[in-house]
């Protein structure tokens, strides 16, 4: 699987899904979530309604991922993980990294090839960025898959070169 450094918009991005870095409700919120539910409809919103209401009734767990519709975005699918809250005396990576390569299982059973990921816990969740950055990378070169390209879409410039300094 190629992996690459990508600056823009997640929802912008042409390729098969998008993950979504979401909270274990699966009923939206701010953040990437937030502009994944806005620009893809309210398709997304009912499709997460019925995952609670059947498989996920406790709510997604960290370090899970599912897919569903990505509704009007160009992006068939959206795969939801839940990325762990930072926590200075815990290390919670092997969840992050998780979220990372469930996230690329369940491309690989849906069979998507090109699949985008936002920096999963590095806003509201309060991952350090550098390490954000180094789990995911960490995580996406480990997995074994059929997925071609692994996209890590990074928000804003800065953003972008910090995650290439780390690269
Ligand atoms: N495209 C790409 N990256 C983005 C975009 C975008 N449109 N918008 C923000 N980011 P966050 P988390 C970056 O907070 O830390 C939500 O409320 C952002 O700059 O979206 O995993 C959920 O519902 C940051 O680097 O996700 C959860 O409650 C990265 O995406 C909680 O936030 C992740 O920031 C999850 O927190």
């Amino acid at each position: 699987m190629r992996v690459q450094l990508v600056e823009g918009d997640i929802t912008a991005q042409d390729v098969d899904a998008i993950v979504n870095a979401a909270n274990s409700s699966l009923l939206g919120g701010g953040g990437v979530d937030g502009a994944i539910h806005r620009a893809g409809g309210p398709e997304i919103l009912a499709a997460c309604r019925a995952l609670r209401e059947s498989r996920y009734a406790d709510g997604l767990p960290a370090g899970d991922a599912v897919a569903t519709t990505a509704g009007r975005l160009s992006a068939r699918w959206v795969i939801h993980t839940v990325g762990p809250v930072w926590s200075a005396h815990d290390d919670r990576s092997a969840t992050l990294r998780s979220c990372y390569t469930r996230s690329i299982a369940i491309a690989d059973e849906i069979g998507a090839e090109t699949v985008a990921f936002p920096l999963v816990s590095s806003g509201a969740y309060g991952w350090p960025f550098d390490d954000a950055v180094r789990q995911a990378l960490t995580a996406l070169r480990g997995a074994e898959t059929e997925v071609a390209e692994a996209r890590l879409v990074l928000f804003g410039r800065e953003a972008y070169a910090v995650a290439e300094r780390v690269l």
